[in-house]
């Protein structure tokens, strides 16, 4: 009670302007009539475009991850100011295809955070362990420790949204069972307020990982499970408001 669920759209590397422009009109319609916010991730060139078709709408755009720096001599990277500029609103960070992709560590993790949070972007913070890491019982010495190192001051204060994503759960069709789940999002929830106190009881924790129309209903119900970072079926208007319909 008292969080808003927020469901989020991943759209990762998907997608032209012409998918992007009709994903954005589909959505459009739907704002108002949601119980659950609607935020959508598109790629990098799709941000502008996107946030033009959802102007006036209640449905927010991010990024889906952004340099530590303002500026600079750095090819091929886009700063968080430049994401604000371009009308995102949120940015998401260490997702664990950057982590996997491009090495990114928790430390950097963080640095981007503060630069999101210095921008008035809001970040959406993705943690999660691998399967191997599961099987040797150590997903929450790994969670903890990835929240621990990615988090900024700042950060909770600022209404900055955290997203589970167990590693072996993205994009596999495999979801953890509803009583994993649960258990670490309290887990995280105990995490994190111990750390900073009880403004973290309101952050926002997002599922992610083959969240579908399907199980989306049984995964929203969970407890501190405030919404779900969707991947695949974020692609898909109907299958990613059937989502947002569940909560
Ligand atoms: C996890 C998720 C969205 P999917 O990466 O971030 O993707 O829903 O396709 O598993």
């Amino acid at each position: 009670p008292g969080i808003r669920p927020l469901i989020a759209g991943n759209w990762k590397m998907n997608g032209n302007a012409r998918s992007a422009h009709e994903l954005a009109e589909a959505l459009r319609a739907a704002g108002p009539s949601l119980d659950a916010s609607l935020l959508v991730c598109p790629p990098f060139l799709h941000v502008s475009l996107v946030a033009s078709a959802l102007l006036g709408t209640s449905v927010a755009v991010g990024g889906q991850d952004c340099h530590a720096k303002v500026s600079g001599a750095h090819t091929g990277d886009i700063s968080a100011p430049m994401l604000r500029d371009a009308g995102a609103t949120h940015v998401i960070l260490g997702h664990s295809e950057r982590r996997a992709d491009h090495g990114e560590t928790s430390a950097q993790v963080m640095e981007k955070a503060e630069a999101a949070l210095a921008a008035g972007l809001t970040p959406v913070i993705c943690v999660g362990e691998t399967e191997a890491q599961r099987v040797a019982g150590e997903h929450e010495a790994v969670v903890g420790a990835q929240l621990e190192q990615s988090i900024p001051l700042g950060f909770i204060t600022s209404g900055g949204i955290v997203a589970y994503e167990p590693v072996w759960a993205i994009g596999t069709g495999r979801t953890p069972t509803e009583d994993d789940i649960a258990a670490m999002h309290d887990f995280m929830r105990r995490e994190l307020v111990n750390s900073w106190g009880p403004t973290a009881s309101v952050t926002r924790l997002l599922y992610g990982g083959s969240v579908k129309p399907s199980n989306a209903t049984a995964i929203l119900a969970l407890s501190n499970v405030d919404g779900a970072l969707v991947g695949g079926a974020s692609l898909v208007a109907a299958d990613f408001l059937a989502i947002a319909r569940a909560v």
